[in-house]
Parts: C-alpha cells; structure tokens; sequence
C-alpha cells in the first residue's frame, strides 16, 4: 500500500474534527483542526517524516500528543485508524462531500443532521432547494442561499483540476517517460501547455522509435488506477491523485517526423485549431495532427513554427490560443503590419515580491525566514504585508503593531545592509546570485490593508505614510450586491495611499467564485487613480483572471505577480502567475516587478500623479 498523500491526511482529520463535534466530544475538534493547519503548512509529507523519526517525528508536528500520533502511525501503515472507522460506522454521513460546500462547516453539518437528516450532498440539495434550510434556527433565507450558489458551484467545476497541485506529478510522469532509451521529446500539450488556471485532463505527447516501450512503462506507473485502453499510438488511463480524486491522462506516441503537427492539434485549444484549420483550407491545404497537407504532399509537419509559418503565421505562444485575435495578430506581424503578437512577459522575470505574510499574522514562518527563503529564489526585494487589525483572526497588526514591525524590518535591512537603488541589481539575473552576495535584498514595509464594508480602510492615513507600500484587499462581505461591491472597492481605490489592489476578485479556485463585482469599472478607476492590480500567482487563486489581465492590459493599468506566500514553500509558484499574465496578453512592460526595486518604487508612485 503508497502511504497517505498529506491531502489525504488532512481529508480524513478535517472528518474527525466533524465526527467528535457531532458526537458532543469537548475539546478534539479543536485539537484536530490545530493539526490540521499544521500539517497544510508543513514543507514535507508527513508519512517521510515517519519513516525517518517514527513516531517522535510526528509529536514534533505542532499540535500533536500521544493520542493522534498514534492515530497518524496507524494511518500511515494501515491506511485508516480504529477511531476513524468506528465513526463512519456511527455516523452515515458523507463528510467530505459537506465540507466541500462553501459555508459548511463542523458545527452547521451537526445541524443539518439532527435536524434534517441530511447525510450528503443530494440531500442538501433537496433541503436547499425546498425552502426547508432557512426555517432552522440560526440559518435564514441567506444562508439557504449561499448554500445552494455553493452546490452549484461545485457542480460547475467538479471535473477539473487547479493546474498548480498537478504540475508536480506531470513534471515526474515527463520524467519518467523521458528516461525511456529511444524516446526524444516528452510534452504535455492540451490546456496544461495552454497555462489554463484548470485542467480537464493531462494529453502526454511523445515522440519515440519504439512506442510499446512508453505505453508499458506509462501504464504500471505507480499512480495507475484504471486502464480504459490501451494501444500502441494512444493509451488512456485514471490517475489516484491525492489533489481530489483521480484525473484521467492520456499519451499519444508519434513519430518524431510529425511531431509539430501534433503539437499544435494536441495543444488547442479547439476552438483555435478550427480557426487555424479555416485559414488552412481557405489557402487550399489540409491540417491534421498528421501534418499540413497539399493533396497528398507533405507540406509541414516536423516544428510546429513549420505549421504556422507555412499558413502565413508567426509561431503562436500556447497561452494565448484561444481564438481571440491572436491568428489575426500572427497574420498581420507576419505581413510587416502592426500591432502583431505582443511580446508576452518571459517566465522568471519577476524580481521583487509584494506580497509576503510571516508569522506576525497567518503567515507560518518568521519574517527573517521568509527573507532568507526570498534570497534563496533570487528574489531582489520583497513587501512584507502582513494583515491589518480588522482582520482579527489572523491576529492583524494595528498601528502600533505595524510601527513594531517597521523596525524589525529596519534591524534586518541594516544586516543585510540594503539599499534600494535603481539598477543596483541589473547585473544580477533571477536565479542566479553571485556567491558572498547573498545578502542583497531590499525589504520593504508594507501592509495588506483590510478593506471595511464601507471602502475605508482600516489603518489611519499617519500609519499608512509611513509604509514605503500600501496594499488593499477585501476579506468580508463577499455577498454585497454587484453594485454595492464595486461602489465599496472603488471607495478604497481612490484612497490616496493606496498602491496596490490585492487578489481583486476574491474567487479561490474550486471552492469559492468571485464576488460580484463590475471590473471594467473598477479597471477604469484603478487607471485613474494610479493604483495596480495584483496577479496573485498562488495555485488556486490566480487572481486577476486571464480576461480581466487582458482588459487591464488594453487600457493601460499596471500589474504586479506576487506569491501571496505565507509559509517558505511558497516562493515557487511565479511562473503560474506569469503563465496568466501571458494568457491575459502582458508584457514585461505591463507587470511593474520586473523592475530592480528602485526604478519599481519610483514607477509606482508615480502611478498616484
Ligand atoms: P481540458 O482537457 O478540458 O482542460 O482542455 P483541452 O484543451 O486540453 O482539451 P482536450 O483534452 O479535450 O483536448 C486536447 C486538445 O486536442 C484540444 O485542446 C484540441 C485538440 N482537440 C480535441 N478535440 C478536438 C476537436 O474536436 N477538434 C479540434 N480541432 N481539436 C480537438
Ligand atoms: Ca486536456
Ligand atoms: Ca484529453
Ligand atoms: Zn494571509
């Protein structure tokens, strides 16, 4: 048996936390939900941690005693534990597929059950929709609401996977497939190469001499479910993947002489490969994953810049395929006519970060860890920003707290003896630090101000000067109505210390859609009054989203790429956010934090003039 995934632990400890608040158990439903916010944050799998210090290893997890110790050893070896099933038995109720729903939580799951015996998602639909939720004490009409926009949400993306949990295992499946004798090129095409924010399924391409060899080792990986078919040019199976059930994926092998044209057929998305197949015909030739055809003669088939080119394109970047506008672009730079393609943002171009949580809020490491973690990606200045008062259960600095903060921030700036210069670090790319010189990032004071109901913010202006940044974000009254939101937001906007607008519309990938809000009106303001939209690059947010990147771009407002990390692992996810920029048609010029942190400052607030 493959020991639990963390995903799958923390799955099965956010359902003991439900079982002991329904069974009236005091205390261990906050033990549990403490070890499992632990174990969210930890940088290892648990079960490693195990096998390298049994059970002592686990007791070192915060929040962990004797009792679930064991309870973890036992699931780690056997998969499950005593306690765990003799609750399943207990208790019918489907937990997982509850808690899943936006709003429910251990306490209202408890209510809904004893009160009306709903045991899981059907019959919460049922409850909802028959008007039977908001007669209950404590739940209202609202309530019922917001629980049936949650069932319905859910419906909408079940199916597709957030592309960040699943880079990691496609980039070990590549891997293994690569290391086949006789294979040459190994690529994930599909909306996965497209940069989509979710993905439906993996589409495995691979050029390869002997492709019997590829499909046998594809096939007994250890992540292997369920075979649908398999064949000798293409194999489909279901993957277990501890990020939510199982995905399916697919590889196709061809041999290397075709390999653009499958590229480019493989790559999508559809609706480009009609148009781009439109254009094929209209100039009297075939396209298929098989090549660019003239009757029977092989026009183009080997690289996909081969396919474009010989349609009268340039080479289309596969984020940007989306038939809308980007065929009429290729053709117009291909003919000397501007405006062509942009010149998307480069991947690793980003140089500073503006958007760091440490431990003085929710973050889970210290503010000097998360600047040495900053230095170690080659990062040349960050903000750190952590939460402001009304936000209370972070713990939000006030400010005084912020004012205690600053000078943490000047005692390590004057260790690391920073300076923020224009260009100091022009010499130095991403990644790549000199060695001895490690020391050379600039820390910034900054803040991720609580917007209030009523667009004020929640710091006095005399803190707010003192910040060399100020960043807003919205983290209440998701459910105003659309006008009333973007009344709000656009109130914050205009507050003249405001520079950044953070994760604009407040969506999390799976669980949680945007709130309602009118963003061309909001773009227009943030041009107007100088403030930036954040592309917050965490997995499942990335927010802004592609189309909303693409209006910003159009009229002229700036951007910034953060990690929005709260814990040192999280410094590794700026390529995603650039992969949405790139969707959303930026270039460098768009996005302010490719600047060295000098020219950044001054091109920031120069926005506020
Ligand atoms: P997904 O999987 O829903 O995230 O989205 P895709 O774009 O990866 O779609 P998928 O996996 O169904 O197909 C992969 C690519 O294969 C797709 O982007 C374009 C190509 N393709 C699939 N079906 C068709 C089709 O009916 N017509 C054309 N022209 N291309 C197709
Ligand atoms: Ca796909
Ligand atoms: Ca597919
Ligand atoms: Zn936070």
């Amino acid at each position: 048996m493959r020991p639990p995934t963390n995903q799958e632990i923390i799955k099965l400890l956010s359902e003991m936390v439900v079982f002991y608040e329904m069974d009236d158990v005091p205390f261990k439903p906050q033990a549990y939900e403490r070890v499992v916010q632990a174990i969210e944050t930890l940088d290892r799998e648990v079960a490693d941690i195990y096998n390298e210090q049994g059970v002592d290893g686990l007791r070192k997890i915060p929040g962990v005693g004797e009792g679930i110790a064991y309870h973890l050893e036992l699931l780690i070896k056997k998969g499950t534990f005593l306690e765990y099933e003799k609750y399943k038995k207990k208790i019918p109720v489907r937990i997982s597929e509850l808690l899943a729903v936006e709003g429910l939580g251990a306490k209202t799951i408890k209510t809904l059950y004893q009160k009306l015996k709903i045991k899981n998602l059907a019959d919460l639909e049922k409850a909802a929709t028959a008007g039977k939720i908001q007669k209950l004490p404590h739940f209202g009409a609202k309530s019922e609401e917001k629980i049936l926009k949650g069932i319905e949400f859910l419906k909408k993306s079940k199916g597709r996977f957030t592309l960040g949990h699943l880079l990691p295992i496609i980039n070990l499946i590549e891997n293994r497939l690569r290391k086949i004798p006789g294979v040459q090129h190994v690529t994930t095409a599909g909306s996965v190469r497209r940069m989509q924010d979710t993905v439906g399924d993996i589409d495995i391409l691979v050029t390869a001499k002997n492709s019997a060899k590829v499909m046998e080792v594809f096939v007994k990986m250890p992540e292997v479910e369920h075979v649908y078919g398999r064949g000798l040019t293409k194999t489909n199976v279901r993957l277990n993947l501890p990020a939510g059930g199982g995905i399916d994926a697919d590889v196709r092998v061809v041999p290397e002489a075709v390999y653009g044209a499958a590229l480019q057929y493989f790559t999508g998305s559809k609706e480009h490969n009609i148009e781009v197949r439109k254009l094929a015909i209209k100039k009297g030739y075939k396209l298929s994953e098989y090549g660019l055809f003239r009757g029977k003669k092989l026009i183009a088939a080997k690289t996909e810049e081969d396919v474009y080119k010989k349609l009268g394109l340039i080479w289309i970047p596969p984020e940007i395929r989306t038939a809308s506008g980007e065929i009429e672009a290729a053709l117009r730079q291909a003919q000397g006519i501007s405006p062509g393609l942009p010149n998307l943002i480069p991947y690793g171009s980003i140089r500073g970060d503006l958007q760091i949580q440490t431990n003085w809020t929710d973050g889970a490491n210290s503010l000097e860890e998360m600047v040495k973690a900053a230095m170690a990606v080659g990062l040349e200045y960050i903000a750190i920003t952590d939460h402001t008062r009304s936000l209370a259960m972070t713990g939000g600095l006030d400010e005084k707290g912020l004012a205690r903060q600053a000078k943490e921030i000047d005692r390590i700036n004057k260790k690391l003896q920073a300076t923020c210069l224009p260009d100091r670090q022009a010499s130095y790319p991403m990644g790549r630090w000199p060695t001895g010189q490690i020391g050379k990032l600039q820390v910034l004071k900054s803040a991720e101000v609580n917007v209030l109901k009523d667009g004020k913010l929640d710091i006095a202006d005399e803190a707010l000067k003192k910040l060399d940044l100020v960043s807003m974000a919205i983290h209440s009254h998701f459910h105003l109505s659309e006008k009333e939101q973007t009344e709000r937001i656009i109130r914050a906007i205009k507050h003249p210390l405001v520079n950044i607008f953070f994760h604009p519309t407040g969506r999390v990938i799976g669980r949680r859609p945007a709130y309602a809000l009118d963003m061309a009106k909001i773009l227009r303001a943030a041009k107007e009054y100088g403030v930036a939209m954040e592309i917050n690059s965490f997995p499942d947010r990335l927010d802004l989203k592609d189309t909303h990147i693409r209006q910003a771009v159009e009229i002229g407002v700036k951007l910034v790429i953060d990690s929005d990390a709260h814990s040192v692992q999280h410094f590794a996810f700026y390529n995603l956010g650039i992969g949405q920029a790139r969707r959303g048609w930026a270039t460098k010029k768009d996005v302010l934090n490719t600047l060295p942190c000098g020219e950044f400052l001054k091109a920031i607030k120069s926005l506020k003039k």
